[in-house]
């Protein structure tokens, strides 16, 4: 951090609350000033000061493909060329929507919206409205969105900087959440019996990611789809992180699992805002103008965001190795630092799913969002400080994700392992 990174974040303050437009990455948790972005290419991006860093905030993941790839780009500029918005129907809507539902399975029909937030939102309204019933149950740690009723024990920014549930949420909103903790069927099972005929939905993020990454216990997903089959409920997987990025057909086809609707974002929007959410013909066409369930949006379906979803989802999606590369980086990555802990002799461990990861300083992956919060974030934030002024730039709190793309270079791994492993020895002897 130099001196016009600061003078920026010190302008930012004067007019944006803390400085910045999402809360984490005020860098609160983790100490020093933001790292401010002036451009990023491939793996890498560079500060206002000059400084480079390999990225892993991968702007939260929407870019698998890196920075600024070069199809994405000529996509969005031919479209910008064509007209930013039209408030009007588009062929390129139906094209991606084509190649969404061929690829993510159950999706019969997908409505897209501009954000995570709109789509878990959105489909969270259309499950009350096709069983009738008001209750949502969520779990501790989990993500989706700053909606009213989904803050409730929310991961991310609210556990970042470690948040009671959201002043300006009614309770009479809150009532209708319901939170259990993440990876325990028993609660949801009692929470069932509690309110029978209640539930209309169980809202999940399949791999959970937003209290840093938290892997589903083997048949935590399968007994999820039977609780709810039991109850009349529907499951709602939110894919924002996982869509696409696990697997062409998300979480749903790594796992075997079915939802009956699925919420994205990100990836398919490849780094412009985009949501979307979906699910069978008959629960969709409950949405207008086919049904009565409401949801609108001037910029939904715009075809800047459609053109870097579909020129992403190309290059991803044509290459038959690239889930499979993005595997071997990430079990190269979590090797490395591993073996960088065990060196130093720091009690850490690395959750990872793919090309998802996180590293946190305690004994064991956690299973929940409890054993999560019980990791030593205060090393974690010393790690974070470490890995940046070696030139590696991770998300600035323990409850976030880190994001591998097909732009990291196993030279990319190595060197962010080495400096991971010096990091460590700076957290132990800190
Ligand atoms: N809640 C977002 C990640 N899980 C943070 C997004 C951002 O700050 O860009």
């Amino acid at each position: 951090m130099t001196g016009r990174s600061r003078a920026v974040m010190e302008r930012s303050r004067r007019v944006l609350p803390g400085g910045v437009n999402s809360p984490v990455r005020a860098y609160r948790a983790v100490g020093g000033d933001p790292v401010v972005i002036a451009s990023g290419h491939g793996a890498q991006v560079v500060d206002v000061d000059g400084n480079a860093y390999i990225d892993y905030v991968g702007a939260y993941g929407p870019l698998i493909l890196g920075h600024a790839h070069a199809a994405v780009v000529a996509a969005v500029q031919a479209a910008a060329a064509r007209g930013t918005a039209f408030g009007a129907p588009t062929e390129a809507e139906a094209v991606l929507a084509e190649r969404l539902t061929a690829a993510v399975p159950g999706l019969e029909l997908v409505r897209f919206v501009n954000s995570g937030t709109e789509a878990t939102m959105t489909a969270l309204r259309l499950a009350r409205a096709a069983t009738g019933r008001d209750l949502v149950l969520k779990f501790a740690g989990g993500y989706h969105g700053h909606a009213d009723g989904l803050l409730a024990a929310a991961g991310s920014g609210v556990a970042t900087l470690g948040l009671p549930d959201s002043p300006g949420v009614p309770a009479a909103f809150a009532a209708h959440t319901i939170v259990v903790p993440y990876n325990d069927l028993g609660a949801v099972r009692a929470a069932f019996g509690a309110h029978a005929g209640g539930i209309a939905a169980v809202i999940v993020e399949p791999v959970a990611a937003n209290m840093g990454v938290v892997l589903p216990a083997a048949g935590f997903l399968e007994g999820l789809r039977a609780l709810c089959d039991g109850a009349g409920a529907l499951l709602v997987f939110d894919e924002v992180i996982t869509g696409a990025r696990l697997a062409r057909g998300g979480a749903q086809e790594l796992f075997g699992v079915r939802a009956d609707l699925v919420a994205m974002g990100k990836v398919i929007g490849g780094g412009l805002p985009v949501g979307a959410y979906g699910g069978s013909r008959a629960l969709m066409e409950r949405m207008a103008p086919t049904g009565a369930v409401y949801q609108a949006g001037t910029l939904s379906g715009n075809p800047l965001a459609t053109a870097a979803g579909m020129a992403t989802l190309d290059a991803l999606w044509g290459d038959a190795e690239a889930y499979a590369r993005l595997d071997a980086l990430g079990t190269r990555l979590e090797r490395g630092l591993v073996e960088g802990a065990a060196r130093a002799g720091v009690a850490a461990a690395v959750a990872r799913c793919g090309s998802l990861l996180t590293l946190f300083f305690r004994d064991g992956a956690p299973h929940d969002y409890a054993e999560a919060a019980a990791s030593d974030t205060a090393a974690f934030a010393r790690f974070h400080r470490a890995l940046r002024t070696r030139g590696v730039l991770l998300p600035p709190s323990q409850f976030e994700a880190w994001f591998v793309s097909l732009a990291h270079s196993e030279a990319d791994i190595d060197r962010t392992a080495a400096a991971a492993a010096e990091a460590m020895c700076e957290v132990v002897a800190a």
